[in-house]
């Protein structure tokens, strides 16, 4: 028939039961998640997921235009049925419909998706390359939370960064394998051109840069944050990570740490007293300024832990066990008082080093 009403059915099996399915459908925080895996980025998604409630889509093409689509619910049965009208905002009168069935399959989901009632052949020609490929995305995505990627951290558990990235890891509640690593060998400068430790394995994604880490961890699970939403202090944190990465471990650890209890261990070597002699005034001054503000607020960046505090700290775990380090912490109760809350957290007793100095 010439007329015939054009329509799009798709169906994929997703590995996750129908009630799963049927949230990464309809949850404007998960749809944001797959939606955008193949070009398109959903930047407005509006879904209140009740018969006669509306629903809004604005995705950004590859090619940059912005595409609304909108509609209502007409049947809402979680988890097994959703039907809604579909229409373009460039082309109102057009209203489809879209009927999404997910029926438990094993322990997984026959998804079908039936979209009707196309003025002719070629609009549903184009909508079935459409969904087939966010299908694709959604079934991908399906796949990632069934089998959630594992986590590794590559390095040493005496290492002060490798510990930052365990201790978010272990804030979080992030589970992860911890991997020692030969950072000087040729494999490992596949992980880390640079040759240092951290690395990051998630999936098939690779990471290095404490900082980067950090961040990706923090964004991985939303809670508890440890980046503040406030963008002063938001910006306190970043000084202070700066301040440990820059200021802090170059004399502290690079050489106070490094001279005093690795290099005997490490390299079999004396300790250079020329370079612990020159630097000792320098982490005198970094130390006088981390009381000063410490005496001021709880943790670096102000009331709450953030990733600052996670930065800092491994650096002075290793202070106690040796001469400079106890006068860079005598009469500072403020550090002292920072750190002995910190020490007490189930997150740093998990992450503690074996490493003593021998
Ligand atoms: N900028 C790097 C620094 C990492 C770093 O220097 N880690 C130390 C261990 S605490 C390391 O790999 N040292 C070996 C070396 O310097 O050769 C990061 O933030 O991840």
């Amino acid at each position: 028939m010439a007329n015939a009403p054009a329509s799009v059915r798709i169906e994929r099996r997703l590995p996750v039961p129908p009630a799963r399915a049927f949230d990464a459908w309809t949850r404007p925080a998960e749809i944001r998640r797959w939606w955008g895996r193949r070009g398109y980025t959903a930047e407005i998604i509006e879904c209140d997921v009740r018969e006669g409630g509306a629903w809004r889509l604005a995705m950004r093409s590859p090619e940059g235009n912005l595409n609304v689509v909108r509609g209502r619910f007409t049947r809402v049965e979680p988890p097994h049925h959703l039907v809604y009208t579909w229409a373009w905002d460039s082309a109102p009168d057009q209203v489809t419909e879209v009927a999404v069935e997910f029926r438990a399959e094993g322990d997984g989901t026959r998804m079908t998706l039936v979209h009707t009632g196309f003025k002719d052949g070629g609009s549903a020609a184009e909508h079935d390359k459409g969904w087939s490929s966010h299908v694709d995305a959604l079934a991908d995505y399906a796949e990632e939370i069934a089998r959630p990627a594992t986590l590794t951290i590559y390095g040493g558990a005496a290492s002060t960064f490798v510990r930052t990235a365990r201790l978010v890891c272990e804030e979080k509640a992030i589970a992860y394998t911890l991997e020692p690593v030969d950072f000087r060998s040729a494999a490992y400068r596949a992980l880390h051109p640079f040759g240092r430790m951290p690395a990051m394995r998630h999936g098939a994604y690779t990471l290095y840069e404490t900082r980067a880490i950090a961040s990706y961890l923090d964004d991985l699970v939303p809670a508890p944050r440890l980046t503040p939403e406030d963008s002063r202090q938001r910006a306190e944190m970043e000084k202070w990570i700066s301040i440990s990465n820059n200021y802090v471990d170059l004399v502290t650890t690079r050489v106070l740490i490094l001279e005093r209890l690795v290099a005997r261990v490490l390299f079999n070597r004396d300790a250079d007293e020329a370079a612990i002699r020159a630097a000792v005034p320098t982490a005198e001054t970094q130390f006088a300024v981390i009381e000063a503000e410490l005496a001021k607020r709880p943790y670096l960046a102000g009331a709450s832990l953030t990733l600052a505090d996670l930065f800092l700290a491994p650096i002075v775990f290793y202070l106690p066990m040796f001469a400079e380090g106890r006068a860079l912490l005598a009469d500072r109760p403020a550090i002292a008082r920072w750190y002995d809350g910190l020490a007490r957290r189930p997150s740093f007793a998990a992450t503690e080093p074996e490493f003593r100095p021998g």
